[in-house]
C-alpha cells in the first residue's frame, strides 16, 4: 500500500488549479477535496496555486510535462456534468535530468463536473493496486436525475431508518450546526448524486411547516451546504398544506384560490432558497391526502404544483405508490401490483414537462425480488424516474448483509421491449428512448446518524453502489463491490477480497432464507423485519401468498389470474403467464402451484423451500468462519462490529429457515427428501 502511494506523490505535491474564483461553488470543494485527500494519503499537504480561468482545470505534478495535453483538454467539448481525466505517468516524463515528470490533468464540463473528476481521480488512487499509469478518460453521467430521498422527520425519528436518528433534524428544529449534514453532502457527491429531498415523503404537521417563512432561511443554509457539492436540494410536500397551514379550506387543484396560493408559495420559496430544485409528492397513498379528495385525478393534481414552479424551473417529483391499503382479503379480484399502472397508464400526455413521474422498481414494495414495474417505460409522453430503496426495510433492514446493486441492475438491465427490443429500464431512465426533459433514478437514503452511518458498516456499499450505478448503470456488481471493499478495506487485502465476494453472495443468500420464490412478504406486520408467514396474509395491505395444504403463490395471469401481467409488452407478458417460461425466481409472484410443481432447476417447489432456507442459513455461518479468520488483518472495532452483526444474521436465517420450513411442511404434510431437521 504505502508503494503504491509513494509511487503517486510526485502526482501529488503541486496543484494548479484554473476556474472562476468564488468561494462557495463545487469548483473550491473539488479543489478542497484534492488537498484534502492527498493530505490524507500521503501525509504531506500539497502546494497550491489557484487563478482565474475558464473552463475549470486542475493539473497535479509538472505543470511543464502538462503543457501539452492541457490545451488539447481544454479544447475538448465536455457536457456539464461530465470530466476529463489525464494521467501521465510513464518514463517518457522524465525531464533531462531525469527527474519524474508526472501529471494529472482534470478538466470539467463545469466545477461540478470537476468535482466528479476530483472524486475519480481520489479513488484511482486509492482503490487501483496497479498505482499510477497512463490514462486517458472522459465520463458523463448516464442519468441526468441522481436523487436521494431522505425520510427524515422533524422529531427526529427516520421513517424506515435503521441506523440511528436523523442527521437534519431534532426536536422540530433543523440541525444546522451539525458537521454530519457536511460530511454527508461530500459522501454524496463523490459518487455523484446531484439532488436530494430532505423530508420524509409522508409529510406531518411539523415538516408541513418547512415552506413557511419561519423555516425558510434554515431550509436555504441546507441548499447551501448541499449546492456547495454541485446537490440541488427538495422539499416533500404535504398535498394538503393550504389547509393544513390554516389558510384555505380546500387542497382541490383545480380551485383558483388554490392555484394562487401554490404560486405564492412558490415564489416565496424561491425569494428565500434560491437554488431550489422543487417538490417531492405522496399523494393518495397510504393515507396522505390528495386529489382524489376533490374528484380530481393525479395529473391535475400534479399539474397544479408544476404550472407553480415552472416559472423558476422547479420540478415536481411525484410518486405512483398510489394503490388501495385498505383491501379486503376476501375479495380476489383486487390485486396491489395492478394499481399503479391502473391509476396512471391513460394520463400519459397530461402532465406538464417539470412533472416526474417516480415509480418504484417493483410493482409492490421492495420487496427481495419483484419484476420491474410495468409501468416504467409505458407513458412515453411523460418523464419517469425509478425508486429504488438503499434503506433495506424488507431485506435485513442494516442488520443482515444484503447488498443490492446486483437487484438494482437487474431492474435496469430488464427489456421492457416496449418499443422494440433494447428497450431496458436503463435506456428509459437515461432518456434515451422517450424524449423525456427530466429523468433518471431516485432512491431511499439508508444513513442516520450512528457513528458509522449505516448501522451496519457494509451497508455503507449500498450507498455508494447506488451513486455509481445511478452514475454509470453499466457498471458491473461486482466492481462496485471490489471497489468499494478497496477503498474501505484496503486495495488488494484479504479482508477485501472477502468482502466483496460477501457482498456479491448476500443478496442471493438473504433471499434463499426469507420469502420464496418471488412470492415475498412473510415478515412481522410493521416492522418488516423477522420472519411471520401469516404476518400479512389476512391483512388490508394486499400482500397475499394465498398458502393452502395444495400450493401456493398469487395467480397473476391473463386467463385464470388477476390480469397484472396483461400490463407488460406481449413478449414479456407470455414469458409470464407461461407456466413453462416464467423464471423461477419470480414464479410464486406470476402463478399459484402445487407443491410438486416441477421447477427449471429440477427441484420441487417443496424441495426448492427446504433446499434453499437450509443453504441460506448455512451460508450465514460459512461467512462467520470466514470472518474469523481474518480478526488479525482487520481492526478490531470494525472485526468485531461485523463479527456481531453477522451472528445476528445467522439467528435470523435460522429463525426463518425454521418457521418457514415448519409452515410448508404442515400446510403441505410433505417430508425433505434430505431428511434434515424440519419442525413439525
Ligand atoms: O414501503 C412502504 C413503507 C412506508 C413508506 C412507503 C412509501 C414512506 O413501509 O414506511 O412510507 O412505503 O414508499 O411511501
Amino acid at each position: 500500500d504505502e508503494q503504491r502511494i509513494e509511487a503517486w506523490r510526485p502526482l501529488l505535491e503541486q496543484i494548479d488549479a484554473r476556474m472562476e474564483l468564488r468561494a462557495a461553488g463545487p469548483g473550491a470543494a473539488a479543489l478542497q477535496e484534492l488537498a484534502n485527500g492527498i493530505e490524507i494519503l500521503t501525509g504531506t499537504p500539497p502546494s497550491l496555486t489557484l487563478k482565474a480561468g475558464s473552463p475549470p482545470v486542475i493539473v497535479l505534478g509538472s505543470p511543464q510535462a502538462a503543457q501539452r495535453s492541457l490545451e488539447e483538454l481544454k479544447a475538448l467539448p465536455l457536457a456539464e456534468e461530465a470530466y476529463a481525466l489525464r494521467i501521465g505517468a510513464a518514463s517518457e516524463n522524465e525531464n533531462q535530468d531525469g527527474e519524474q515528470a508526472a501529471y494529472a490533468i482534470l478538466r470539467g464540463g463545469s466545477e461540478r463536473g470537476l468535482l466528479y473528476g476530483a472524486f475519480a481521480l481520489l479513488r484511482l488512487i486509492d482503490s487501483d493496486p496497479r498505482g499510477p499509469r497512463d490514462l486517458d478518460l472522459a465520463e458523463s453521467p448516464r442519468n441526468p436525475l441522481r436523487m436521494i430521498d431522505q425520510w427524515d422527520n422533524m422529531d427526529g425519528s427516520v421513517e424506515r431508518g435503521y441506523s440511528g436518528g436523523s442527521i437534519f433534524y431534532r426536536d422540530n428544529r433543523i440541525l444546522l450546526e451539525s458537521p454530519r449534514i457536511d460530511d454527508y453532502a461530500r459522501l454524496l457527491a463523490s459518487v455523484g448524486i446531484n439532488a436530494i429531498s430532505v423530508n420524509n415523503v409522508n409529510v406531518h404537521r411539523e415538516e408541513t411547516k418547512l415552506i413557511t417563512s419561519a423555516l425558510l432561511p434554515d431550509v436555504r443554509r441546507l441548499s447551501d451546504t448541499f449546492g456547495r457539492y454541485g446537490i440541488q436540494l427538495f422539499l416533500s410536500v404535504n398535498y394538503a398544506a393550504p389547509i393544513e397551514l390554516g389558510e384555505l379550506d380546500t387542497a382541490d387543484p383545480l380551485n383558483t384560490d388554490v392555484q394562487h396560493w401554490w404560486q405564492r408559495k412558490v415564489a416565496e420559496i424561491y425569494a428565500a432558497v434560491p437554488d431550489f430544485g422543487g417538490f417531492v409528492v405522496k399523494a393518495d397513498s397510504e393515507n396522505r391526502p390528495g386529489p382524489f379528495t376533490y374528484g380530481r385525478d393525479h395529473a391535475d393534481g400534479a399539474n397544479l404544483l408544476a404550472d407553480a414552479l415552472a416559472p423558476h424551473g422547479g420540478l415536481v417529483m411525484w410518486r405512483c405508490f398510489v394503490y388501495d391499503c385498505h383491501q379486503d382479503w376476501r375479495d380476489r379480484s383486487t390485486d396491489r401490483a395492478r394499481a399503479a399502472y391502473d391509476h396512471f397508464r391513460d394520463l400519459d400526455g397530461r402532465f406538464r414537462d417539470n412533472v416526474v413521474l417516480q415509480i418504484k422498481n417493483g410493482p409492490m414494495d421492495f420487496q427481495v425480488r419483484e419484476p420491474v414495474s410495468p409501468l416504467f417505460g409505458a407513458m412515453p409522453r411523460t418523464n419517469q424516474v425509478m425508486e429504488f430503496q438503499i434503506a433495506q426495510e424488507y431485506t435485513g433492514q442494516q442488520r443482515d448483509i444484503c447488498f443490492l446493486v446486483p437487484q438494482w441492475k437487474k431492474s435496469l438491465d430488464f427489456d421492457t421491449l416496449l418499443n422494440g427490443a433494447g428497450c431496458t429500464v436503463k435506456q428509459i431512465a437515461a432518456g434515451k428512448v422517450h424524449p423525456f426533459t427530466r429523468s433518471g433514478v431516485a432512491a431511499v437514503s439508508n444513513i442516520g446518524n450512528d457513528d458509522n452511518w449505516t448501522g451496519h458498516h457494509l451497508a455503507q456499499a449500498n450507498l455508494f453502489g447506488f451513486g455509481r450505478l445511478a452514475w454509470n448503470p453499466e457498471l458491473e456488481s461486482d466492481a462496485i463491490a471490489e471497489e468499494w471493499s478497496a477503498l474501505t478495506f484496503g486495495a488488494d487485502t484479504p479482508v477485501a477480497r472477502f468482502v466483496a465476494k460477501l457482498l456479491l453472495e448476500s443478496w442471493p443468500v438473504y433471499e434463499s432464507y426469507t420469502a420464496p420464490l418471488g412470492v415475498g412478504w412473510m415478515v412481522q406486520p410493521h416492522y418488516h423485519y423477522a420472519v411471520d408467514v401469516d404476518g400479512y396474509e389476512y391483512s388490508k395491505w394486499g400482500t397475499y401468498h394465498f398458502a393452502d395444504r395444495d400450493g401456493l403463490g398469487v395467480d397473476r395471469t391473463l386467463a385464470t389470474g388477476t390480469g397484472y401481467t396483461g400490463q407488460y409488452a406481449d413478449e414479456n407478458r407470455d414469458r409470464y403467464d407461461s407456466l413453462e417460461e416464467c423464471p423461477d425466481e419470480l414464479l410464486l409472484f406470476f402463478h399459484h402451484v402445487p407443491y410438486t410443481h416441477v421447477l427449471k432447476s429440477g427441484k420441487t417447489v417443496i424441495q426448492h423451500i427446504y433446499d434453499s432456507r437450509f443453504e441460506g442459513a448455512d451460508a450465514v455461518d460459512r461467512w462467520i468462519a470466514r470472518w474469523r479468520e481474518l480478526e488479525a488483518d482487520v481492526d478490531p472495532e470494525r472485526f468485531a462490529h461485523i463479527l456481531h452483526r453477522l451472528e445476528g444474521q445467522s439467528e435470523n436465517a435460522k429463525q426463518w429457515r425454521d418457521a418457514v420450513n415448519t409452515y410448508f411442511y404442515r400446510k403441505s404434510g410433505i417430508p425433505d427428501e434430505r431428511e434434515r431437521t424440519v419442525y413439525a
